[in-house]
């Protein structure tokens, strides 16, 4: 759905329907002029000359004039057009576009990356262009903008959308085997979508446990700090004893997986000592095994933060280009895959010398903050080196890595 009711396309085609209509004219006036004159003044009607004038100072002046006034309004429609293009109005959202081999990384004012342009609607919006290695172009025909990105200078283009919809984005300049796949789009959003878009994300940290326990309204009666109430508090259980009345015998038990499993799915088969037995029982309907298993590695304080890691890092290594030469499912074209990469030995090459060393930790660090030091055997050196990810970021990527 790529609509051309927008500011720049429209004052693109307007120039170029100007000088098309303009060129047209013309063509067809002078064609059927010629064609006209060249029957009428035939040779075998008019073989001889029937006219001797010399020169016709209206005449001239008009085919003089008239043409120039024709060019001049074409230049200065022109002119005024190409000014708008670079003239960004005041309150364009800025973003900037970065082209590296093969991929476009976009990155907002809060900081934010996106491997694809997410702009609000009715807001013009100004691309800042940077390449990191080679000549790119930034190309959106939607909107007919079309600018270079070049190492070392600074441009920029600018656009409005004026309809939510997905416009595409190409790569107008040959940069090398990966080029075609330099494409991606403007997602040109509702404002109400965008403001939900670009709200900070809250990385979600909270173990899945604690979400379960207040989803089910536990914590209604539980406390999670140690504070008893109606019901015990559910503050560091592990390995902790409880005194318990199963058919009104007491026992005494450690509490372990088990037990909590107990606790939760037949809370009344046996009670904690000095509570009544006012705890609802949760069925897996209500409770899934999952979210069970959760909530006991919760209360027993293993709570594994893996997940969250996880998700970020997969959208770090689409968002940081990673993808467009590494693929992750065992294909290789111009990088080695991510698949496997854990199992792997590589044959590298330092200093000219090939040595054969065990994929870990601290070769992944090298290999993604100096790639060039050590190529791997068989690839050439065009990684572009990751050290404008925070040492976060990086850690994230490598541990995502070591489990491919
Ligand atoms: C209506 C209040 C109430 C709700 C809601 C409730 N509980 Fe309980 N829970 C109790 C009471 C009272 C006891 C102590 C009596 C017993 O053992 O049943 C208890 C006991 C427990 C125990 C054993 C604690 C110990 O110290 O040995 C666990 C574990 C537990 N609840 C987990 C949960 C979980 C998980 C949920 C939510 C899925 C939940 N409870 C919801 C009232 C509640
Ligand atoms: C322009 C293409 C390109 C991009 C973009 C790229 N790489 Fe690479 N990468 C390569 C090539 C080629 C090699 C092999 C040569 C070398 O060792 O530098 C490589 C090597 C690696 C290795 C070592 C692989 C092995 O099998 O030993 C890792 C790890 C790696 N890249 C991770 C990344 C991550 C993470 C990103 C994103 C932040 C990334 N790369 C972005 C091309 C790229
Ligand atoms: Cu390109």
């Amino acid at each position: 759905m790529n609509s051309l009711a927008n500011p720049t396309a429209q004052a693109v085609d307007n120039v170029l329907i100007y000088i098309f209509g303009v060129s047209l004219l013309l063509l067809l006036g002078i064609t059927v002029a010629t064609i006209y004159l060249v029957v009428k003044y035939r040779r075998s009607k008019y073989p001889e000359p029937t006219s001797d004038c010399h020169g016709n100072m209206w005449l001239e002046a008009i085919w003089t004039i008239l043409p120039t006034l024709i060019v001049l309004t074409m230049f200065w429609y022109g002119w005024t057009n190409y000014t708008g293009l670079r003239e960004v109005p005041d309150d364009a959202l800025e973003i900037t576009a970065t082209a590296r081999m093969w991929s476009w990384q976009f990155e907002y004012p809060d900081g934010r990356r996106a491997n694809k342009l997410y702009v609000p609607v009715n807001k013009p919006i100004k691309v800042h262009l940077k390449s990191t290695d080679v000549l790119h172009s930034f190309f959106a025909p939607a909107f007919r903008v079309k600018r270079d990105a070049v190492p070392g200078i600074d441009t920029y283009v600018w656009f409005e959308a004026t309809q939510p919809g997905s416009y595409d984005i190409f790569c107008a300049e040959y940069c090398g085997v990966g080029h075609a796949d330099m494409t991606t789009s403007i997602e040109a959003l509702a404002e109400a979508e965008y403001a939900t878009w670009s709200q900070p994300q809250q990385p979600s940290t909270e173990p899945r446990g604690l979400t379960v326990l207040n989803e089910l309204g536990c914590t209604g009666c539980h406390s999670l700090d140690g504070s008893e109430g109606i019901a015990p508090s559910l503050f560091e259980l592990s390995g902790q004893q409880r005194k318990i009345s199963v058919d009104g015998k007491l026992s005494e038990v450690t509490i372990d997986v088990e037990y909590l499993r107990r606790a939760i799915r037949e809370p009344n088969a046996e009670l904690v000592e000095g509570y009544d037995p006012m705890m609802p029982s949760y069925d897996d309907a209500t409770l899934s095994d999952e979210d069970l298993q959760a909530v006991i590695d919760y209360l027993l304080g293993k709570v594994a933060e893996a997940e969250s890691v996880q998700i970020n890092a997969n959208e770090l290594l689409e968002n940081n280009g990673c993808i467009g030469c590494h693929s992750t499912d065992g294909s290789e074209s111009i990088a080695p895959t991510f698949k496997g990469i854990a199992e792997r030995e590589v044959t590298i090459i330092r200093d000219g010398q090939e040595m054969t060393l065990k994929v870990d930790v601290d070769y992944l660090r090298r290999a993604l903050l100096k790639p060039n030091e050590e190529l791997v055997k068989g690839f050439p050196g065009i990684m572009p080196a990751a050290d404008y990810l925070s040492d976060d970021e990086i850690e994230a990527i490598i541990q995502h890595l070591l489990k491919q």
